[in-house]
């Protein structure tokens, strides 16, 4: 499917740049526009692929081009401040070409944090097609601020986008790596995942007819119906040769089928791809049973994809989550392996977001009593000053 991409603080816009390169890279076609907004003015000069004329400053007048510093209750002031010049660059687009958008931020800095769900809420409004969050979760040694920031923008995201897919850091993250050259490969994981299931959708002219090929529609009705996406994911490497080429001829596939390839290996190849993409790590960890609707993904060179073994992984999918909504289909490839991509839309067992929840409700309460306190001083201030008064009247 195609989607115009706005990457909202400095995590969202290398997000966004990534999913450049990747469509560049793959031929996707996914990423009809991209645009990045930002408070600081570094972090867009620092982008590679979105073009100039897309990338937004905002708040100038109030931070001076310098970012929010982790305030993301400035960043969503500032968003709110200058809207129309983020729609400006959106007017640029032509979003009857596109069929959703998607906007991209890390949840635990000030900036997207802040920004992203207001961007939401305003193109929610304008709109007509859906209006999808991908959101990415601060790591848990990050600090105080970046869970409270990530638990407030969570809320509020969620509530205002058609379906948040999120990605947590903090189940990602590698010893032993630093921050950047460990969030290179992160961007690398998030691009594959999200990358191979929007692309589903767009299988161009060209590009070989799949015996049931995933179209957009697909994606839209499985994240239809709102709530949290997490995906999973695995790959296994195959050969790929060009159907009666010679290499082909010589090693005769693995079994002797109609095209040189065992249908039962693909079957079995298919069905324990599947399980692994769904027990494997998901952006976001969590149980999968509870699952409200899935998606299942094929990808590979057509010869590697077969009906019954998508099939089979459906049904196992629908046992598994206890969803009666599991689509599945294939997307045909020229690449040198075989991979399986699931969408599970509406989880509800996620751990990592009930803390999350939690930290903002005993956020909020501290902040009743710390304004239950100041309102208690003023009263005081005020009856002091009254009782002082008194005499005079
Ligand atoms: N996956 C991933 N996460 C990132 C990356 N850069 C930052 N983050 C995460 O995103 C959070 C927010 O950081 P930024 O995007 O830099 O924050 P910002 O929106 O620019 O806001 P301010 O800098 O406070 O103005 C961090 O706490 C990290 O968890 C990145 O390249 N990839
Ligand atoms: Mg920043």
């Amino acid at each position: 499917m195609k989607l115009a991409m706005i990457g909202f603080g400095q995590a969202g816009g290398k997000i966004v740049d990534r999913f450049l390169e990747y469509d560049d890279r793959t031929n996707s076609g996914i990423v009809r526009a991209a645009i990045a907004v930002n408070s600081a003015k570094a972090d867009l000069i620092g982008l590679d692929r979105i073009p100039e004329e897309n990338r937004v400053l905002i708040g100038q007048a109030r931070v001076k081009g310098h970012g929010v510093g982790a305030d993301n209750e400035l960043g969503a002031e500032i968003a709110e401040e200058d809207i129309d010049e983020v729609q400006n660059a959106i007017d640029s687009i032509p979003t009857h070409e596109v069929d959703a958008f998607l906007v991209v931020s890390g949840m635990g800095g000030g900036t997207g944090s802040g920004g992203a769900p207001v961007l939401a809420k305003h193109l929610k409004r304008i709109y007509t097609i859906p209006v999808y969050g991908l959101g990415v979760l601060p790591g848990t040694d990050e600090g105080g601020i970046y869970t409270l920031n990530a638990a407030r923008s969570f809320q509020t995201f969620v509530r205002e986008v058609d379906n948040l897919l999120v990605f947590d850091n903090d189940s990602w993250r590698q010893t032993g790596e630093s921050v950047e050259g460990g969030y290179e490969k992160i961007n690398e994981e998030i691009v594959r995942r999200f990358g191979v299931l929007f692309g589903a959708g767009e299988v161009g002219d060209g590009q070989e007819v799949a015996e049931s090929v995933v179209d957009s529609s697909e994606i839209i009705n499985t994240l239809s119906g709102g709530g949290v996406s997490t995906v999973g994911y695995a790959s296994e490497e195959v050969e790929l040769n060009t159907s009666g080429g010679l290499l082909s001829r010589f090693t005769g596939g693995d079994g002797g089928g109609g095209d040189g390839l065992d249908a039962a290996n693909t079957t079995n190849r298919i069905t324990s791809l599947v399980r692994k993409a769904a027990l494997g790590r998901l952006t976001l960890p969590c149980e999968i049973e509870g699952t409200e609707r899935a998606l299942l993904v094929l990808s590979g060179p057509s010869k590697y994809l077969n009906r019954k073994g998508i099939e089979r992984g459906r049904k196992w999918l629908e046992e598994e989550t206890g969803s009666m909504e599991v689509r599945g289909g294939d997307f045909p490839r020229d690449e040198p392996e075989v991979s399986a991509a699931i969408l599970l839309s509406g989880v509800t067992n996620v751990p990592r977001i009930k803390r999350l929840q939690q930290v903002a409700i005993e956020a909020q309460d501290n902040m009743d009593d710390i304004q239950q306190e100041s309102e208690e001083n003023l009263e005081e201030l005020v009856e002091d000053d009254e009782d002082e008064l008194e005499p005079l009247f």
